[in-house]
C-alpha cells in the first residue's frame, strides 16, 4: 500500500496538498446556517485520494502521541473521521468504537459498537472542529456506556473557541494544524491573496464561541460552523438536550421537542394485550411509558421487546416504575435478573434514596454498559408521605454526584437548577382533587407552569377514560402548552 507508514509530506506539503483536492476552499459561502463565510472547509473529499488519507491519519496519530495521551481505543466522529479513525487503529494496533448516529438504532440500545468494559479509555478522531459540539456528542455517547474520555485530537482547529469550550467540559483537543497556520502556509506558497487573509482573520475574530457564565461550553447542534445565540433565561427542552452528558435523557429531551410532548403515560394495567394496544393507540401523544411490570398477571418473556418495538414504531422511551429500594447487590440482582429482566428494555428505572448511595451504584453497575438511566424519588404524590425537604435535598446532592447515570427525578416541583435534570411529577389530572387511597392530584399548569417540572405522569386519568387517545392528546396539549408558556415567560 503506496505510503502506508511512511511519511512523504511535511505539514506544510499536506495543507497544499488538502487545498489543491478543495478539502479547503476560500471565497464567499452561504453557510448552513445561512451565514457568509469566506472560508469554507469540505474534509469529505479525502475519502478519494487514499494516499492523502493515510497521511492525514499518520499526522493524527502523532499529534495524540506527542501529547503524551495513553489510550485503548479510537473513536472517529461521524462521518468523515470514521475512515481516518480506522487507519489509525489498523496501522497502529489500537481497537476502534464507532459511535451510531442513527436515532432508529436507539431501540437495540447499541449506541456504542465495539467491545468495551466501563472505565475504559477512548481518543476521539475528528477531521475539523469550530464550536466542538460534534466532538462533545461523541464524547457524552462514549461516557454515556462509561467510557472515559480526556483527549480527542483533530486534523484543522478553525480556532473558534471550540478548544477552549472541550476544555471547560474536561476534554483536551490537540490539533494537527490550526486555522491560522494553514492560512500562513498557503499565503507563503502564494495561494491566498493578503486581502483574503485578512477577511478569514477577520471572520473567525467575530465568530468566536465563548464558554458560558458556569464556564461550561453552551454547545450549539447544527453544521458547527455557526456561533451559538446568547444563552436565552429559560431554555427549552431541545437546548436542555445539548447540556446532557447522559445520551437517555439527551434522547428523552430531543423526544420532548421533536413530538411537542412532555406527557408520560403510566400504563398500569394488567393484562399484556390490553396494555400494548393502548400503548400503541397513545404512543404518537407520549414521550415515554411508565410501566409497573409486576402488576401483569400474563407476563411472558417477549414483554420487553414487543413494547420495545412499539417504542420505535412510535419514538418514545421506556421507563419502568419499579422502585428500587434495597441495598447496592440486591438491587443489581432485582434490575437484571428475575422473571422481568428489567435492565434489557427499560430505558429509564428510579430508586428511593433511603438506602444510600449504593442504591445508585448497584444499579449503575448494571444499567450504565447496557445504556439506561435512573432517576430518583425525591417527593411522592401521596398524602402523608414521610419524604421531606431535607430528603428531597439530600436527593439532589445524591443525583449530582452520579450525573453519569442520573438523569433526575420523581417530584412534585422543580427541584435542581442543572438544566441537564429532569423533573417528572406523578399524581397529575386535567381536575385537581384525591383518590380514596391517599393519591393527589395536580393539574398539567399547576405542575409545569407554577412548579416548573418538566413532565405530567399520566394513569389513570388517561386508562380510565372512556376515549383514551383523545384524553391523552388533550393531557398532551394541556403539558405542553404550560411549557410553552413558562418559556415564553
Ligand atoms: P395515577 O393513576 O395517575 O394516579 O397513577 C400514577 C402513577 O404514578 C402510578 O403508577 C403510581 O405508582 C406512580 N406514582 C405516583 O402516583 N406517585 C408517586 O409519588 C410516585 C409514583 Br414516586
Amino acid at each position: 500500500m503506496a505510503g502506508f507508514g511512511s511519511r512523504r509530506l511535511s505539514l506544510e506539503e499536506l495543507i497544499i496538498k488538502l487545498h489543491e483536492v478543495e478539502g479547503v476552499k476560500f471565497g464567499d459561502f452561504k453557510l448552513k446556517s445561512g451565514i457568509s463565510s469566506p472560508v469554507y472547509f469540505d474534509l469529505r473529499v479525502i475519502i478519494s485520494y487514499p494516499d492523502l488519507m493515510i497521511e492525514v491519519s499518520e499526522f493524527l496519530w502523532d499529534a495524540a502521541e506527542k501529547s503524551g495521551s495513553k489510550t485503548q481505543s479510537v473513536c472517529g466522529v461521524p462521518y468523515t473521521a470514521l475512515p481516518l479513525a480506522t487507519i489509525m487503529s489498523a496501522k497502529h494496533k489500537t481497537p476502534m468504537l464507532i459511535r451510531r448516529k442513527e436515532a432508529k438504532d436507539y431501540g437495540t440500545k447499541k449506541l456504542i459498537e465495539g467491545a468495551f468494559k466501563a472505565g475504559d479509555t477512548c481518543l476521539i478522531v475528528e477531521d475539523i472542529v469550530t464550536s466542538g459540539t460534534s466532538v462533545w456528542e461523541t464524547v457524552e455517547a462514549l461516557s454515556g456506556v462509561g467510557i472515559k474520555v480526556t483527549d480527542a485530537v483533530v486534523l484543522l482547529d478553525r480556532e473558534q473557541g471550540g478548544a477552549e469550550r472541550l476544555k471547560a467540559k474536561g476534554v483536551n483537543l490537540h490539533s494537527v494544524c490550526t486555522l491560522s497556520k494553514a492560512l500562513e502556509v498557503l499565503q507563503g506558497a502564494g495561494k491566498l491573496s493578503t486581502d483574503m487573509v485578512q477577511k478569514v482573520q477577520d471572520f473567525i475574530a467575530a465568530n468566536k464561541f465563548s464558554a458560558n457564565d458556569n464556564g461550561v461550553p453552551k454547545l450549539s447542534a447544527g453544521d458547527g460552523q455557526t456561533p451559538t445565540k446568547k444563552a436565552k433565561k429559560e431554555l427549552s427542552f431541545g437546548e436542555r438536550a445539548q447540556l446532557c452528558s447522559n445520551a437517555v435523557s439527551r434522547r428523552l429531551f430531543e423526544v420532548m421537542e421533536a413530538k411537542k410532548s412532555n406527557l408520560v403515560l403510566s400504563a398500569d394495567l394488567t393484562q399484556t394485550l390490553q396494555l400494548l394496544q393502548l400503548v400503541d393507540k397513545t404512543g404518537p401523544h407520549i414521550c415515554a411509558v411508565k410501566t409497573h411490570v409486576d402488576i401483569i398477571e400474563d407476563f411472558t418473556s417477549d414483554f420487553g421487546a414487543r413494547l420495545a418495538e412499539l417504542a420505535e414504531k412510535h419514538n418514545f422511551l421506556i421507563f419502568e416504575d419499579r422502585k428500587f429500594a434495597d441495598i447496592g447487590h440486591t438491587v443489581s440482582l432485582q434490575y437484571e435478573g428475575g422473571l422481568y429482566k428489567i435492565s434489557d428494555w427499560a430505558d429509564i428505572v428510579n430508586a428511593h434514596t433511603v438506602p444510600g448511595s449504593g442504591v445508585v451504584q448497584g444499579l449503575k453497575q448494571v444499567g450504565q454498559p447496557k445504556g439506561g438511566a435512573c432517576l430518583l424519588i425525591a417527593e411522592m404524590s401521596s398524602a402523608g408521605n414521610l419524604a421531606t425537604p431535607d430528603y428531597a435535598k439530600a436527593t439532589v446532592k445524591m443525583a449530582e454526584e452520579h450525573k453519569d447515570f442520573v438523569i433526575g427525578f420523581i417530584c412534585q416541583s422543580k427541584l435542581a437548577s442543572d438544566p441537564a435534570f429532569l423533573h417528572m411529577t406523578p399524581g397529575v389530572q386535567l381536575q385537581e382533587g384525591k383518590d380514596s387511597l391517599g393519591q393527589q392530584y395536580l393539574t398539567p399548569n399547576e405542575v409545569i407552569a407554577k412548579r416548573h417540572s418538566d413532565i405530567i405522569i399520566v394513569g389513570r386519568g388517561i386508562t380510565k377514560a372512556e376515549d383514551p387517545i383523545a384524553v391523552a392528546k388533550q393531557y398532551q396539549e394541556a403539558g405542553y402548552s404550560a411549557y410553552l408558556s413558562r418559556l415564553s415567560q
